[in-house]
């Protein structure tokens, strides 16, 4: 049985980035999967937050789930904190997951800094409570940037590594499903979850440097554009990207040394859904002055719709704290039942 989950941090305003390599792969995946899509609040406070902005935008994600198009009602939509479960399972997988495994992770590394001695601990653990967002689902999928490959790999291990210490318990309680893993079938309670990480837009780098990440969090709001940006405001920041002064070369392998370049094409690419190459051979040998107020006005012509809706929905709060209120029933729903199996396996409770 295939389920699809995937969480999007309230913290600062959605980027394209965000937009590109996570939420319209969302609202794909909705058209052949049951999918759960999560407005993850309980990781944003791993760095600090003001309460009130906190909540404001964890409508705004939402709100830009429902704008994208995910049908909240054949789908699941909700934020993370309205559902126990998650914290309850992460508490677990801490006792899973080794000090040496999370030790590894380049996000935390990149986001605690030099002075590591004052990170949270939430930021530390941050990748189990990603494993049980997922895993308390049972989910088999999750769409994500490219970012997030080696957070899906700590789940994966992590699933495994509970499989195999309670392999014993979960086949005398009868609770194992079978799962294919290449030629081999394994037994386990959790599944080994599959990352979706495809098409032209995986990784969009920032407008100021082609080799950072296009990020919410980058001081230099120049470096991104945010999903509720006004068309004078894409076009603006999109002339002034940072560029090299050669022409457009006409096929994609010309980009390999021009990450600013490979960046604008590969975010025309994925807006216009083509492939590199066709983007190319329509501006290749063209200036940048030719092509980006063409990439302007395709990012405005696809962005804008959404903008536009995100802001009536965010006009109507109730109605969005409603939405997000029938999300974590249904969602509970599926989490109640796991969180009790684990309890039983683990021998948590009389
Ligand atoms: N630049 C990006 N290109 C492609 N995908 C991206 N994602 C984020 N940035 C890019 C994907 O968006 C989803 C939600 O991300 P998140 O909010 O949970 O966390 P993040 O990756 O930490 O996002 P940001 O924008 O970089 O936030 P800050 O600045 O707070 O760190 C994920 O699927 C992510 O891969």
């Amino acid at each position: 049985h295939e389920r699809v989950f995937s969480g999007v941090q309230p913290t600062g305003h959605l980027t394209l980035g965000n937009y590109l390599g996570a939420i319209r792969k969302f609202v794909a995946m909705q058209e052949r999967h049951e999918c759960i899509y999560c407005v993850v609040d309980m990781h944003a406070i791993t760095m600090p937050q003001n309460p009130t902005e906190l909540i404001n935008a964890t409508r705004s994600v939402a709100a830009a789930f429902l704008a994208a198009g995910i049908d909240p009602a054949q789908h699941i939509v909700f934020n993370q904190s309205r559902v126990h479960e998650h914290a309850e399972l992460a508490w677990v997988f801490n006792c899973v997951a080794r000090m040496g495994w999370l030790n590894r992770m380049t996000q935390f590394k990149e986001k605690a800094g030099k002075d590591r001695e004052n990170a949270s601990v939430g930021l530390f653990a941050y990748p189990a409570l990603m494993a049980a967002d997922i895993l308390i689902y049972r989910a088999t999928h999750v769409p994500v940037g490219d970012d997030q490959k080696q957070h899906l790999e700590l789940t994966r291990d992590i699933a495994q590594k509970f499989n195999n210490d309670y392999s014993d318990r979960i086949a005398e309680l009868g609770l194992g499903i079978e799962m294919h893993i290449g030629r081999e079938t394994v037994s386990g309670y959790f599944p080994l979850t599959e990352p979706v990480i495809e098409g032209p837009a995986t990784r969009i780098m920032s407008l100021r440097d082609g080799t950072k990440k296009m990020s919410k969090s980058d001081p230099s709001d120049l470096s991104r554009i945010n999903l509720t940006d006004t068309a004078d405001e894409i076009a603006r920041k999109i002339r002034k990207a940072k560029t090299d002064p050669e022409p457009l070369p006409s096929e994609a392998a010309g980009l390999a040394e021009r990450p600013e370049a490979a960046n604008l094409v590969g975010i025309y690419a994925a807006l216009a859904d083509m492939e590199s190459d066709a983007v190319l051979a329509e501006f290749g040998g063209k200036a940048f002055s030719e092509f980006k107020p063409a990439l302007a006005d395709l990012a405005v012509e696809v962005l804008s719709p959404v903008a536009g809706e995100m802001r009536r929905l965010i006009a109507d709060p109730g109605h969005i704290d409603g939405i997000l209120a029938d999300g974590a029933e249904r969602a509970s729903a599926i989490a109640a039942p796991v969180m009790a199996d684990v309890r039983r396996i683990v021998g948590l409770g009389a």
